[in-house]
């Protein structure tokens, strides 16, 4: 990223109570079941609910308090790293890409799950070829406008599922969900899905981001039920 705009600015101190609370739940593990991992791999059939999670119909709002307005004018996602051809894209440019819809499930570490959410983007697919990463990039490092941080090891974002989202069941992304444009992991806590996504980097070097260096999981495979370190 170029030095010249908008740098995301660190969370704010407000949310130090908020943070506090969940590197406490980390360090206790409070929210692990003990039960067993029954993923798909385990149970194809039977079992859709990853273990300790409760399904909900509504989907709750979470992230560190800040909600950048990110307009058109403001939006830009620059796709860089270890990758042969970065990309800076406008707003415009991203919604001229091919878009693909997906039904995916949301699996939240704080024990939500949302079953069948339809979404429309790019598929992480398209944007892998745009940039043509190095063969030695593994990992792929989210920045968000507020500062937001999160990592993953570049197959999960190979997925077929994953995409950078800007409707969910039919309706543009609204600013609380990260709109214009979210990242959708679904393999994944949904932590690991960046709001309001300002930079895709890849990476040779995994580097924690903002949860992954207070007590989460650096993986998070809701399956394996990897909440914390
Ligand atoms: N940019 C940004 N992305 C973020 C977050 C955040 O604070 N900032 N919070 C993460 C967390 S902890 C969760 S659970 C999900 C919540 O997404 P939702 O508010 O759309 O449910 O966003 C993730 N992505
Ligand atoms: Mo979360």
């Amino acid at each position: 990223m170029s030095a010249d705009d908008d740098r995301p600015a660190p969370p704010p101190a407000a949310r130090d109570k908020l943070i506090a609370a969940k590197e406490d739940w980390a360090r206790t593990g409070r929210l692990l079941t003990g039960q067993l991992p029954m993923g798909p791999t385990a149970e194809p059939a039977r079992r859709r609910l990853p273990p300790g999670q409760t399904l909900v119909q509504d989907w709750p709002v979470l992230d560190l308090g800040a909600q950048p307005d990110v307009t058109a004018a403001k939006f830009r996602l620059d796709i860089d790293g270890a990758v042969a051809h970065p990309a800076r894209l406008r707003l415009d440019e991203v919604m001229a890409l091919p878009q693909v819809e997906t039904v995916s499930d949301i699996h939240c570490v704080t024990q939500w799950s949302r079953y069948d959410n339809r979404w429309a983007g790019v598929a992480a697919r398209t944007l892998i070829d745009l940039v043509a990463p190095k063969d030695e990039a593994r990992f792929v490092i989210f920045h968000g406008h507020d500062g937001y941080v999160t990592n993953m090891p570049r197959d999960r974002f190979e997925r077929p599922d994953a995409l950078l989202a800007y409707r969910w069941n039919g309706e543009p992304i609204p600013r609380t969900h990260g709109g214009p444009v979210r990242m959708v992991i679904p393999s994944l806590y949904f932590w690991k899905s960046a709001k309001w996504v300002r930079q895709i980097e890849f990476s040779l070097v995994d580097r924690p981001g903002f949860w992954e260096q207070r007590g989460y999981h650096n993986r998070g495979d809701p399956w394996a039920e990897e909440r914390y370190a």
